[in-house]
This record gives C-alpha cells, sequence and structure tokens, in this order.
C-alpha cells in the first residue's frame, strides 16, 4: 500500500561538492531525508519501471534510510532495487554495480571522511546512469524542487531483511539483496596482475591497509588478504562501524597517523595504505615516505601502461584546478591532453564518457579511472601494488626517480575548520574585489603575475560553473589558491592551497614546509587569513 504524506520544504538541503551532508540529527527530523529523496525521484527521469542501487558507507542511520529509501522507491514506481547487504556499499562499488547492472541511477548514503554516530554526520548523494554523481544541472534542478516540494509517496511495506542475499517483491519493487564485495573485486582483477601482485607479495613484500573502521574493511580484506595473499592482519581497524570507533575516517597523516607512524618507524612494512569512509579516497605512504595525493596521481598516470587495462596508454589526465601541475608534466611527456576542472568527482564525469580522460585525480586523495565514474581508494592501491610488482623498487625510489625526470610540484593544503562563516565569506570577498589590481604588485618576494576566480568551461556540454576558487599565480610558477569547502556541516572551513615547482635540476630533497614557507607567509599577507578566521594556525595540513 502507497501512500501520500503532506509535507513542507527545508530551506537547506542545496547539495554541495559531494551531496547533502548535514548532522545526524538534521536528518532526524521528520519529512527531512523523505523531502530530499523524493525530490530526487521527482527530477530522474525515465524512473518508472527501473532499477535503482541503494548503498551506504555503514555510518549511523544507514539502515534505517536505507529502508525509507526502498519504501520510497517502491512508490515511485521504480521496478527493481539492488541494495548492498548490510546497507553496505562503498561509493566506487555502488558506481560499478550502477554501471554493469544497467540501473538509471543509485542512492549513496555516507558522509565520506566526516565523522558518524548520533551527534556527527550523515549525507545523500544520487548518482547517475553512468554511474558517476549527478551534475550540477541535476543538482541545480534538484535544489529547486526540495524548495517547493509538498508531498511524498511511500509504500508502507515492512522493513527488508538487509542481510539475507536474495530477492523480495513487494508493492511492485523487487528488492534485490547483493554480495557488496564480489562484483568490485571481479572488476579490480579485471584491471590489474593479480598474479605479480602475489608474487610481489609471495616474495616477502609486507603491506598495511588502515580501513579506519570503514567501509573498505570488507573490500580490503578480500582483496588484499584472500585474493593477493597477504598476511592476515594486513588490513587494520578492518570492522565497519557506525560511529568508525569515534575517529575522522579520514586518510591524512592527521586522522591516520597510526599508520604514519607505522611507515615512518624502524619496522616499516615496504607499502601503505589508508581509504576513507566510503571507500574512494586513498593515503599512499611508502617506508619512510609520504606521497602526496597530487604526485601520486602522477606517478600513477606515468606508470599506468604497467597494468594490463591501461597497457595501450592513457587518453588524456583530468585533475581538480587545486591539484599540483605533476600530472600536467606527466600529460605533457605523454603528449596527452590535460583538464583542469573545478574541485568535485562530478566534473570528470562528461570527460571521462567522452573518452577524453583516462585517469582523474584530486588533491584531497581521491584517484580513480574509467573503470567507473568515482574515485576508488582501492583501486588507486592496486595500481600503485601493480606498479610496484613490475618495478620492483621502494616507492621511495620511485618518487625519486619520478622527480629527477620531471621536477617536484611541493605542495600543502592548509585547512582552517568550521570558522565563524561571516569571516570566511568575507575573506573571499576581500580577495575577490581586488583580484584585478593583484596582478605585478609583490607580495614579499613573490610577485604576482595573474589572479582570478577559476571558471570551468565544460567541452563537451558547454557548461559554465564559476566561482571555484581564486587563484593567485606568481611569475616563478608558484601558486596559492583560496576556497570554501562544500562538505563541512558546521561553519565554513577554509582550504588554502600552495604550490611550488622546483625543476628538475633543482633542490628536490627540501622539507615541504621550508620549501612552502614563503609562500605560506605570503597566503596570510594578502589573505589576512588570522584577522578573518581568529585562527593562528590551520587545523590540519595535508
Ligand atoms: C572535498 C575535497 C574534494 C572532494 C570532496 C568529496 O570537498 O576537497 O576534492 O571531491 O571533498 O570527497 P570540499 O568541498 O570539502 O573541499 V569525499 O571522499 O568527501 O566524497
Ligand atoms: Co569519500
Amino acid at each position: 500500500m502507497t501512500s501520500t504524506v503532506e509535507t513542507k520544504p527545508f530551506t537547506d538541503q542545496k547539495p554541495g561538492t559531494s551531496g547533502l551532508r548535514k548532522k545526524v540529527r538534521v536528518f532526524q527530523q521528520p519529512h527531512y531525508a523523505e523531502n530530499f529523496i523524493q525530490s530526487v525521484f521527482d527530477v530522474v527521469e525515465g524512473k518508472d519501471g527501473a532499477t535503482l542501487v541503494i548503498g551506504g558507507d555503514g555510518r549511523y542511520l544507514n539502515r534505517e534510510v536505507i529502508q525509507t529509501a526502498i519504501r520510497m522507491a517502491a512508490a515511485n514506481g521504480f521496478a527493481r532495487a539492488i541494495v548492498g547487504q548490510g546497507g553496505i556499499l562503498s561509493t566506487p562499488a555502488a558506481s560499478n554495480v550502477i554501471r554493469t547492472r544497467g540501473a538509471i541511477g543509485g542512492l549513496v548514503l555516507s558522509a565520506s571522511h566526516n565523522p558518524g554516530g548520533p551527534d556527527e554526520d550523515f549525507g545523500i548523494k544520487y548518482n547517475v546512469s553512468n554511474g558517476g554523481p549527478a551534475p550540477e544541472s541535476f543538482t541545480d534542478a534538484l535544489y529547486a524542487r526540495t524548495l517547493e516540494i509538498d508531498r511524498y509517496v511511500i509504500s508502507d511495506m515492512t522493513d527488508i531483511d538487509l542481510d539475507t542475499l536474495g530477492e523480495t517483491t513487494v508493492d511492485g519493487l523487487t528488492v534485490e539483496v547483493i554480495d557488496p564485495v564480489t562484483a568490485y573485486a571481479e572488476c579490480m582483477e579485471g584491471l590489474f596482475d593479480f598474479a605479480a601482485i602475489r608474487d610481489l607479495i609471495a616474495g616477502g613484500f609486507r603491506l598495511s591497509f588502515d580501513a579506519m573502521h570503514a567501509v573498505t574493511g570488507p573490500y580490503a580484506t578480500e582483496i588484499l588478504e584472500r585474493r593477493l595473499g597477504a598476511a592476515p592482519g594486513t588490513v587494520v581497524n578492518g570492522a565497519p562501524l557506525p560511529d568508525f570507533g569515534g575517529h575522522h575516517p579520514d586518510p591524512n597523516l592527521v586522522h591516520a597517523h597510526e599508520l604514519y607512524e607505522r611507515m615512518m618507524g624502524d619496522d616499516a612494512p615496504d607499502f601503505g595504505a589508508a581509504s576513507d569512509g566510503d571507500g574512494d579516497r586513498n593515503l599512499i605512504i611508502g617506508r619512510g615516505i609520504f606521497v602526496t595525493p597530487s604526485d601520486s596521481l602522477a606517478v600513477l598516470a606515468a606508470n599506468a601502461h604497467l597494468a594490463p587495462a591501461y597497457k595501450d596508454g592513457i587518453a588524456g589526465i583530468a585533475r581538480s584546478m587545486p591539484t599540483s601541475a605533476a600530472a600536467d608534466r606527466v600529460a605533457q611527456a605523454l603528449d596527452v591532453p590535460l583538464y583542469e576542472t573545478p574541485t568535485g568527482w562530478k566534473f570528470f564525469g562528461n570527460l571521462l564518457d567522452a573518452g577524453l580522460v583516462t585517469i582523474c585525480g584530486e588533491e584531497s586523495a581521491g584517484t580513480g579511472s574509467n573503470h567507473v565514474r568515482e574515485k576508488d581508494g582501492l583501486w588507486a592501491v592496486l595500481l600503485w601494488l601493480n606498479i610496484l610488482a613490475v618495478r620492483r623498487q621502494p616507492v621511495a625510489e620511485i618518487m625519486a626517480d619520478h622527480w629527477a625526470r620531471y621536477g617536484r610540484n611541493y605542495y600543502a593544503r592548509h585547512d582552517y575548520e568550521g570558522v565563524e562563516q561571516a569571516g570566511a565569506d568575507a575573506l573571499m570577498t576581500s580577495l575577490r574585489e581586488r583580484l584585478v589590481t593583484l596582478p605585478g604588485t609583490t607580495i614579499g618576494d613573490l610577485t604576482v603575475s595573474e589572479a582570478d576566480d577559476f571558471a570551468y568551461h565544460d567541452s563537451t556540454d558547454g557548461s559554465v560553473s564559476r566561482k571555484q576558487g581564486i587563484r593567485i599565480l606568481f611569475a616563478d610558477g608558484s601558486r596559492i589558491v583560496f576556497r570554501l569547502s562544500g562538505t563541512g556541516t558546521q561553519g565554513a572551513t577554509l582550504r588554502v592551497y600552495i604550490e611550488r615547482y622546483e625543476p628538475a635540476d633543482g633542490d628536490l630533497a627540501q622539507q615541504t614546509g621550508d620549501a612552502l614557507a614563503p609562500l605560506v607567509a605570503a597566503a596570510e599577507t594578502v589573505a589576512s587569513i588570522k584577522q578573518h578566521t581568529g585562527r593562528n594556525e590551520p587545523d590540519v595540513v595535508t
């Protein structure tokens, strides 16, 4: 039985960089999740008789919202809902299922690297039929719909058993509970030389993977330990928990510091990695060396041909604007195009669909390829392992070789989290007002060559996205970028991205902090960060 429920709009359901993210308590308001899901369904064309994928990262509220989504899918005319067992699907696995099962789209329930639990964060994102996050045209229409919604439809069916594999049909909807790991593991096996990686590991190569009590635990255990023969215990924090054990499932040097310390210690394994809440990010650390995500993208692009899926080379590379230009140099050497997009994976979808690029990446530890339409944490780990299995060199040597050939882009991101919105807005407005006057001026020893607010023109569909981050470019090739996060749930988060290029014959062995110190000072001078945020230091440096 289906009923129609009257509702009133919430005015705060504008999707951010990656879907709608709010505190759990916001989602727990009556009708809140229902309004958003109905608004999604109202915007989806052709849902009658279609297949919808539903899954999440297992965080607090995951199961409840999945049951709601199933009831609403039934009432909205979908014919089939494919749901991960236990409500679990990592973001890249969901993308894979949407693509391989010909679904019209999917609901991915996650707030990614944000903490989970009753007082923490939850999120809902809609992915379209190519498996990727809905483009801005869709999210704009969705937001408009949330502002006028006055009813939703929902079936009164009882809860579906999410823990038992198989199919049930209720109210015209067939709910299929699938193993969340198998299809994904098979996809990975089709891309990489598992025999070579198995051989590397059997030869004594040691690795450590920190699943951070998030969704990748079961995936990493199946792939790394069972299929590739890594020792039991290779995957640490492998059980997904609704509150991620009270930690931020954010794979960076702050939140994955135990892994970092292990990798810097005397008995460090050869290779360390971690992923985030929903499994789309990756952290790569070799013995004694952290690989910045921007460098990782460049190394993966330069060496992708060593893995079977990319043996014929790559069509092109795309990176988000704040990501360092390390990948640009690789694209140049490979003679393939390099695309610079706004932050967020949704901008890569069109380029991947059009076959213009094969590999994409972001400085925020996201890397992926045309195998799905999301960034993919384990994919990056496996491509690294495939490269290491062929090159048989330590990570540190691979990095040294890379810099010796392409030069080194020293890089850091400074995050000021949960600052007052008004102050953050004032900082950005003040920079915007001065953009035209900055070129030609000097800040410390640095001369500004260009300053703008990044706008992206998508060559495949002609769409334009403006105000995507303030760039201040210096005459020596260095760069500072300022933007506000679109994934936070409290106040504003200011991100300051700092980059300096050192050519191949320059000093490639500096400490990042030393190499960037003049630029960090310049960022303060030009933007008055302390005054606007009331902070003396960033909360997180990655
Ligand atoms: C952040 C990252 C961005 C990433 C996004 C979603 O966005 O900077 O690169 O695509 O998170 O990643 P923002 O707007 O907060 O800077 V995830 O793993 O949270 O889905
Ligand atoms: Co994520």
